[in-house]
């Protein structure tokens, strides 16, 4: 029988095999392409910055590890690539709240793709104030495949949150374990509406120039 160690220490081998992580890395290429593409559109469509940011890695085999001891998973390759949604993930910054739901309508219409999941944290924050839409995808690759891609889409404003909370609490394993808690979901919520009140204006602004 394997202890705990060597059986962490296969699957971290395993979860760095390039051959495993290749169909990742495409899917993400692929879905990024898309990506920029429907930026080039949509700006254009819009007369304005539609997506300003677009960013992808792939999960680091201990983060993989972390994730799947955290959901108490059996610690074996297959059951990462059934369970882990974001092995590759793509972040897209938008300047304005409606665009989210804009690029996940033009997403989900994509007959390239397939929505498989949807989970909405900009209208049901998580407890810790995080705001983000998550779009997995089924994203082709070479050889008639599908890999899976989580895509989380988010405002700047929201990006800022998440990035700062993520480096000081999420990463660290903090969140109900520290003194910030409050002040960070205070800033969550004003970070709302400030989006809240930036469409807005951007609405009226729009309206003045008709
Ligand atoms: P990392 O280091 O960012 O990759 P699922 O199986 O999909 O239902 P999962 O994957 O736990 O469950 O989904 P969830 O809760 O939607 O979280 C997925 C990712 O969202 C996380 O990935 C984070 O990137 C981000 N996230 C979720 N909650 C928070 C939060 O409270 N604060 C911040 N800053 N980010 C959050 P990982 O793999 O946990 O971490």
């Amino acid at each position: 029988m394997n202890t705990a160690e060597e059986v962490y220490h296969v699957f971290l081998t395993q979860m760095g095999e390039e051959n495993f992580l290749y169909s990742y890395r495409e899917a993400c290429q692929n879905i990024c392409q898309k990506l920029e593409q429907i930026n080039i559109e949509q700006s254009q469509k819009l007369g304005r910055t539609f997506i300003s940011q677009i960013a992808h890695r792939i999960k680091t085999p201990e983060s993989c590890l972390n994730k799947m001891l955290k959901k108490s998973y059996t610690v074996e390759r297959q059951m990462a690539r059934e369970k882990l949604n974001d092995i590759a993930g793509v972040r897209v910054v938008c300047h304005f709240l409606d665009d989210i739901y804009h690029l996940a309508g033009i997403l989900e219409e994509d007959e390239e793709i397939e929505v498989i999941k949807t989970k909405d944290y900009v209208k049901k924050p998580k407890a810790s104030g995080y705001q983000s839409l998550h779009v997995i995808v089924l994203v082709p690759v070479s050889g008639a495949g599908k890999q899976k891609v989580e895509i989380q889409i988010r405002t700047q404003a929201m990006n800022f949150w998440a990035v700062v909370e993520h480096h000081f609490v999420y990463k660290k394993g903090a969140y109900g374990k520290n003194e910030f808690e409050k002040d960070l979901k205070e800033c969550a919520r004003a970070i709302y509406k400030i989006d809240q009140n930036m469409l807005l204006i951007r609405e009226r602004m729009e309206m003045a120039q008709k």
